[in-house]
């Protein structure tokens, strides 16, 4: 069949929208009619050049909502109907890593996923002249149809609006995540969010939810503090208004008692290696935990004293949140019917797939948390 779809030629390039050819589900495949794609960060950075596994021509995006049309042999999960959100970290539950239970990072299709093609070695995309066109990130929800495999779909309850959970295919969970699953933060904590995007703000609603006592944001961009604070932020420090942001945070989490101060937790939402250092050094000598979540270019690297972790800080990094979307994804869909989470706020803008790179024009300007494509 044909479906339109938002493609990236080459990187650094915009993404131009056309007609492509896509081949239907092979044995474990589904077919997806995509309702809904946020852009996330991530879509951006691979859009760049910056990413190390980028590769082109493909089809981007990864946050997206849709409804399954046509199934291959052998898949027993979902039925054309049902209402799906594409998983970019899928959860085989039978790979040594699902069997682990220490890590949602399922190893089933990673290799063929890295390389932009289904697990049987192929692409299900192609320009009309025949050119294959790769997938990303096992999703590429920037085309109104997409195949994905099926361990890689998580179903969700049908009243949910797509233009509002195609965001838990990402951002939503991620932060949440990255919160209760990784950090595992307890009540009362003392927090640091460094980056209030589209991924802070939802790190700063799971720290709200984990009943943190103190949330500090950290952002270039003082327009994003009215945001921050709706989603928790009890105190914000913009980096350009002050000498020493790991001594600001020193100081704010000092206590008569607790003199050396430091957080209990802090996140990096930036994906620069420089906040990342800063991200770990702010934290509490003896317990404080650091959670690289942004993504950082090719060639990048952290650095930090050794000391830093000798004296009992930990530096970690997190992939979806830590979540196992088949299992996680549907109740965290239920958690936002339910009004534990709020979604609509962050989604500033809506756009059409023609309007898909103003998208990222409204990302680099600060302008928007989400943009989300609707088809
Ligand atoms: P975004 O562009 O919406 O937000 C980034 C924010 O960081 C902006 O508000 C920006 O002003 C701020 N910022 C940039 N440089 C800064 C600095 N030096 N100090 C303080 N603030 C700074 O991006 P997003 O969608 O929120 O994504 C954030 C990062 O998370 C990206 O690197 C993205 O690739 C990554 N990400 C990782 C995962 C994962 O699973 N680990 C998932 C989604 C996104
Ligand atoms: N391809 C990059 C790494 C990109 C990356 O770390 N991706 C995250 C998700 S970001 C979502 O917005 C992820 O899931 N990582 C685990 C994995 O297996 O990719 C690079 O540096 O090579
Ligand atoms: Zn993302």
């Amino acid at each position: 069949m044909r479906t339109r779809a938002a493609v990236a030629l080459e990187p650094g390039k915009p993404l131009e929208v056309m007609e492509v050819n896509l081949e239907g589900p092979k044995a474990g495949e589904v077919m997806i009619e995509i309702k809904a794609t946020g852009i996330c960060h991530t879509d951006d950075f691979t859009r760049s050049g910056a990413d190390p596994e980028g590769i082109f021509p493909a089809i981007l995006g990864h946050e997206g909502a849709g409804v399954v049309v046509e199934v291959g042999p052998g898949v027993t999960s979902v039925k054309p109907g049902d209402h799906v959100i594409p998983l970019y970290t899928p959860e085989c539950r039978q790979c040594p890593s699902c069997l682990s239970r220490k890590t949602n990072l399922c190893t089933a299709i990673r290799a063929t996923q890295g390389q932009g093609l289904m697990p049987d070695g192929t692409t299900r995309f192609s320009m009309l002249d025949g050119t294959p066109i790769y997938h990303y990130m096992g999703c590429s929800t920037f085309s109104n149809y997409t195949v994905l495999p099926e361990i890689a779909v998580a179903k969700v309850r049908e009243d949910a609006p797509f233009d509002k959970i195609c965001y838990i295919g990402c951002g939503v969970t991620t932060g949440i995540g990255a919160v209760i699953n990784t950090a595992k933060v307890e009540i009362g904590a003392k927090a640091v969010v460094f980056g209030l995007g589209g991924i802070g703000l939802n790190v700063l609603q799971g720290l709200r939810m984990a009943g943190a006592d103190m949330i500090i944001g950290v952002d270039l961009n003082d327009d994003k503090k009215p945001m921050a604070e709706h989603f928790g932020m009890t105190h914000f420090i913009n980096p350009k208004n002050c000498e020493n942001v790991v001594q600001e945070i020193v100081n704010l989490t000092k206590t008569p008692f607790d003199q050396i101060g430091g957080a209990d937790y802090s996140f990096d939402c930036t994906g620069n290696v420089k906040v990342m250092r800063d991200a770990l050094e702010c934290t509490h000598r003896g317990w404080g935990q650091s959670v690289i979540i942004g993504v950082a270019a090719a060639g990048a690297e952290i650095s930090t004293r050794p000391f830093q972790l000798v004296t009992g800080r930990v530096w970690k990094g997190t992939a979806f949140g830590g979540a196992r979307g088949r299992t996680d994804v549907p109740q965290i869909v239920d958690w936002y019917m339910d009004g534990k989470i709020e979604i609509d706020p962050m989604i500033t803008h809506t756009l059409t797939l023609d309007e898909i790179n103003k998208g990222f024009d409204l990302m680099h300007s600060g302008e928007s948390i989400r943009s989300v494509v609707l088809y």
